[in-house]
């Protein structure tokens, strides 16, 4: 369902609105956040040299220590007054990064998430189970006023008591469920060690997102739930989730809501953009938020972009999934890998589920790295749950042969039992780094 007219404008439509929203916001940060106004300064450009969309890149970038210097509210846009709710990153790598939103920017956002929930096929008068988690982080909250927003009733279970997520699925038969890709593969292996079908669920589409995931997880989560899978995708600092949304047509990238956001993918070495097709960083500029405006944002998420119509209709820009952030990309001697390459090798292995961690850590001057993996239920019960030594070193040795002739790299692997691999409810946790224990030892 395609909820509003932008999405089908012509590129010429959105541009023009684009320029509009972006100089406004240029003007407006000069004048109120003194951080824009002196780096400006410095970069030499004033709010009067964008006269074209294409001259966003005359203006410098921001990155996230800026957000981190300027700890709690520096880069607010706002007064505190005209503040009606703050967002905050966790802080585990450093102090949090706060946002912050008015009351527009929380209407705004709302109809951002009703448009991508519409995107992935919600429909108003339905129920919509969001297991994304309530509080600081922005995915529970955002999808839940976003479900709101497109009519949906909205079960605000938030992550976490599997075992009542599933009993609730049961009894509100909700056609929508909205939660990271890695906790919604938990629910469904509950149901399957509870005697429930995953697939005779009321359930019928999917909003995943929130962490990096592959298409081989994608197909994973459809054919056990029965459903159909989109990517969402976003970040506090820009709104946080509905930045994009696959449709539930095509599945074949995500679309931008570029009436609020101006994206652009650039060399995050040289930082000049690349072109459509190339992998890059993706950088956001927010064109309509008040509290907390962003320009030239980088994401340090790595993706493409089109500008290919999409046959859902659709006009707007799509960006591909994620293939990581750049400080996750692993360089093992010498060779960069994501681990959602990793997990998209993995899971072409049938004795194998979608559960896996890699492990660094540091021996002398050489990184080492070890992929953990455990057996699927069914495979360990046809083997009589004897995980014999012959066989762990035949499947590591097949795993291992597969990720060096794909990835290019050499990575330990180890076979665990089923249930050995720690579960998320909310973003899961891929790469355990010791490197800094190691070396500390
Ligand atoms: O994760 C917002 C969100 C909530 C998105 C619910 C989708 C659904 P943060 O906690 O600020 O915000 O984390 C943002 O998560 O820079 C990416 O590295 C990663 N990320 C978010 N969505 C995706 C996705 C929310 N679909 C960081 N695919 C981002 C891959 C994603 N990575």
């Amino acid at each position: 369902m395609i909820l509003h007219e932008i999405e089908t404008a012509s590129r010429g439509e959105i541009e023009k609105l684009q320029l509009e929203r972006l100089q406004e916001t240029v003007k407006r940060v000069c004048e109120k956040v003194p951080f824009y106004k002196e780096k400006f300064e410095e970069f030499g450009v004033a709010s009067g040299d964008i006269q074209s969309i294409r001259d966003i890149i005359k203006l410098p970038f921001t990155v996230k220590s800026d957000l981190r210097n300027h700890y709690p509210f520096g880069l607010f846009a706002v007064e505190q007054k005209e503040l009606v709710r703050v967002h905050a990153s966790s802080g585990t790598s450093g102090k949090p990064t706060v946002v912050g939103y008015t009351k527009n920017d929380i209407k705004s956002w709302s109809e951002i998430v009703a448009r991508a929930i519409a995107t992935a096929g919600g429909s108003p008068g339905e129920f919509l189970h969001n297991a994304y988690g309530y509080g600081l982080f922005t995915g529970g909250l955002g999808l839940h006023f976003g479900s709101e927003e497109l009519g949906m009733v909205t079960v605000p279970v938030s992550g976490g008591n599997t075992d009542r997520q599933i009993a609730l699925i049961e009894d509100f038969k909700p056609t929508v469920i909205c939660a990271t890709p890695s906790y919604v593969l938990n629910i469904a292996e509950r149901m399957e060690e509870l005697g429930n079908d995953p697939r005779n669920t009321s359930l019928k589409y999917g909003v995943f997102g929130a962490e990096p995931w592959s298409e081989e997880m994608r197909r994973t989560l459809e054919d056990k739930l029965g459903i159909k899978a989109c990517d969402i995708y976003g970040l506090s600092e820009v709104i946080g989730p509905g930045v994009s949304m696959e449709c539930h047509e095509a599945q074949n990238g995500l679309h931008v809501a570029e009436d609020h956001f101006f994206v652009e993918v650039v060399d995050p070495k040289t930082m000049q953009p690349v072109p459509d097709g190339e992998d890059g960083e993706l950088v956001f500029t927010s064109l309509t938020k008040e509290a907390f405006p962003v320009i030239r944002y980088r994401t340090g998420d790595i993706a493409s972009l089109t500008r290919d119509k999409c046959s859902c209709g659709r006009t707007t820009i799509r960006m591909s999934r994620v293939k990581g952030r750049i400080d996750d990309m692993l360089i093992i001697r010498g060779v960069n890998v994501f681990p959602s390459q990793i997990e998209h090798f993995l899971l072409t292995v049938n004795e194998i589920v979608p559960h896996y961690q890699i492990h660094l850590t540091q021996k002398g001057s050489l990184l080492n790295v070890e992929l953990h993996v455990e057996v699927d239920e069914e495979f360990y019960k046809s083997i009589n749950g004897n995980l014999s030594h012959e066989y762990v070193s035949h499947l590591s040795n097949r795993i291992y042969c597969i990720i060096k002739n794909q990835c290019l790299v050499s990575i330990e692997v180890k076979v665990h039992k089923p249930k050995s691999i720690p579960r998320s409810e909310g973003k899961a946790v891929r790469v355990v780094d010791r490197t800094k224990e190691s070396l500390e030892v």
